[in-house]
C-alpha cells in the first residue's frame, strides 16, 4: 500500500522551511516540491525532495501515481514585487500552477475515494485601497472589503481564492449527486507580512521588515524602500505555521468561510527601525523609498480583522509585537549570525 504523504510545493521558501520542520517533527512523511534543489538542511526531514515545476503536467501526473497525498500545502508562488517585473509569467505560475495542483487534488481524491485537503496561503495583497486616506481611515479590514488588488500577485491570489471556492463547491455537489466521496477541501489563509528569524523572503513588498533586521544583525547598512510612516500588518513565522496547521486541523463543520485573515501586530517602518536600532545599536538604517514598492504598500491595509478565524477555529497569535521581537526575532537572529561568525 502507498504511504500517506503531505505534499508541500514551494518547499524551499520561508514558509516551507518552517512547515517542514514542524511536520517532520510530528512524524509526517513529506513530499517536497520546488523548482530549486531543496535546502540541504531540510533533506533529512522529508521523505522525497523533487526538483520540478508546478507547470510540468507530466511531473504532477507522476506524483498522482506514486503517492497517496492526503494534504497539499500549496506554497509556491511569485511574490508581489517580483511579479511586477514579469506579470504574465507570474500569472502562469501563480494561477495555472494553482489550477494544476487543484486538479491533482481532484485526481488524488478520485483514486483514494476520500476528500483531499488543500491549504492555500493567500495574502493581504488581495486588498486594494483607493487612497492613503482610505488606508488610514479604514481600520481593520474584514475578508470581504476593498477587494480591488493593484498588483498581479494580488489579482492572482484573489482569483485563486475563488478557484478554491469553486472546486470546493463543484466537487462537493458532484459527490452529493453521484453518491461518491470525491472532493477537494480547500482552505485559505490571508497572511500579512511574515517575519522569520531563519530565512529572508525574496521578491515581496513587505520584505523591508525582515530585511532591516537581518541586515542589522549582519552588520550591513540598510536602505529601507518605504517611507517611515509605511504601515502593514505583520506576523512572525511560528504563528504563521501554527495558523496553517490550525486551519488544516479545524473541524470542517465549524468553518463558515473558505478564506480567513490572520494577523498579529502592525508597526510602521520607523517603529521596526527603532526596535532594530535598540537591538543592534551600531546599525545604519536609512529611508530611501522606492516609488513602485511604496505605491504597493499604500494600497495594502494598515490592519486586518482576524475575527472570523478567532471565532471559527479559535485562532489567536502567540506573539504580539513585543514578544515577537524580544523573545523570538532578536535572540534567534543574533544567535544565527553569531553562530555563522557574521
Ligand atoms: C509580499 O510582500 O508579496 C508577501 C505578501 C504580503 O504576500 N510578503
Amino acid at each position: 500500500m502507498r504511504e500517506e504523504v503531505v505534499l508541500i510545493t514551494g518547499a524551499n521558501g520561508e514558509i516551507g522551511h518552517g512547515l517542514i520542520h514542524y511536520l517532520s517533527n510530528k512524524g509526517y512523511p513529506i513530499v517536497a516540491l520546488d523548482v530549486n534543489p531543496l535546502d540541504p538542511a531540510l533533506k533529512s526531514e522529508v521523505l522525497t525532495a523533487i526538483v520540478g515545476d508546478i507547470l510540468d503536467q507530466v511531473l504532477l501526473g507522476r506524483l498522482v501515481v506514486e503517492h497517496k497525498i492526503r494534504t497539499i500545502y500549496h506554497l509556491a508562488s511569485i511574490l508581489s514585487t517580483k511579479a511586477e517585473y514579469n506579470p504574465e509569467t507570474a500569472h502562469r505560475i501563480n494561477v495555472e500552477g494553482t489550477l494544476n495542483l487543484l486538479r491533482l487534488a481532484v485526481e488524488q481524491s478520485n483514486w483514494q475515494g476520500q476528500s483531499v485537503k488543500f491549504i492555500y496561503p493567500s495574502s493581504i495583497a488581495v486588498y486594494g485601497l483607493p487612497s492613503l486616506q482610505a488606508k488610514q481611515n479604514s481600520g481593520k479590514l474584514a475578508e470581504s472589503e476593498y477587494l480591488n488588488p493593484t498588483t498581479m500577485y494580488g489579482c492572482n491570489k484573489l482569483y485563486c481564492e475563488h478557484l478554491g471556492r469553486y472546486y470546493n463547491h463543484y466537487y462537493r455537489q458532484l459527490a452529493a449527486d453521484s453518491n461518491s466521496s470525491l472532493s477537494v477541501d480547500f482552505r485559505a489563509l490571508r497572511f500579512p507580512g511574515l517575519i522569520s528569524a531563519e530565512t529572508i523572503p525574496t521578491g515581496g513588498t513587505s520584505d523591508y521588515g525582515p530585511e532591516m533586521l537581518h541586515a542589522a544583525a549582519k552588520g550591513e547598512n540598510y536602505n529601507c524602500f518605504v517611507r517611515p510612516d509605511a504601515t502593514l500588518p505583520f506576523m512572525v513565522m511560528p504563528d504563521a505555521i501554527r495558523s496553517l496547521i490550525m486551519l488544516q486541523e479545524a473541524d470542517r463543520s465549524r468553518l463558515t468561510q473558505n478564506v480567513y485573515n490572520v494577523t498579529s501586530f502592525n508597526p510602521d517602518a520607523n517603529e521596526i527601525r527603532e526596535i532594530t536600532l535598540k537591538a543592534f545599536p551600531g546599525a545604519e538604517i536609512n529611508f530611501v523609498p522606492d516609488v513602485k514598492r511604496q505605491g504597493i504598500v499604500d494600497t495594502w491595509p494598515n490592519d486586518i480583522s482576524d475575527a472570523a478565524a478567532r471565532n471559527d477555529w479559535d485562532w489567536h497569535p502567540e506573539y504580539d509585537q513585543k514578544r515577537a521581537f524580544d523573545e523570538y526575532l532578536i535572540p534567534a537572529i543574533k544567535a544565527r549570525y553569531h553562530a555563522r561568525g557574521d
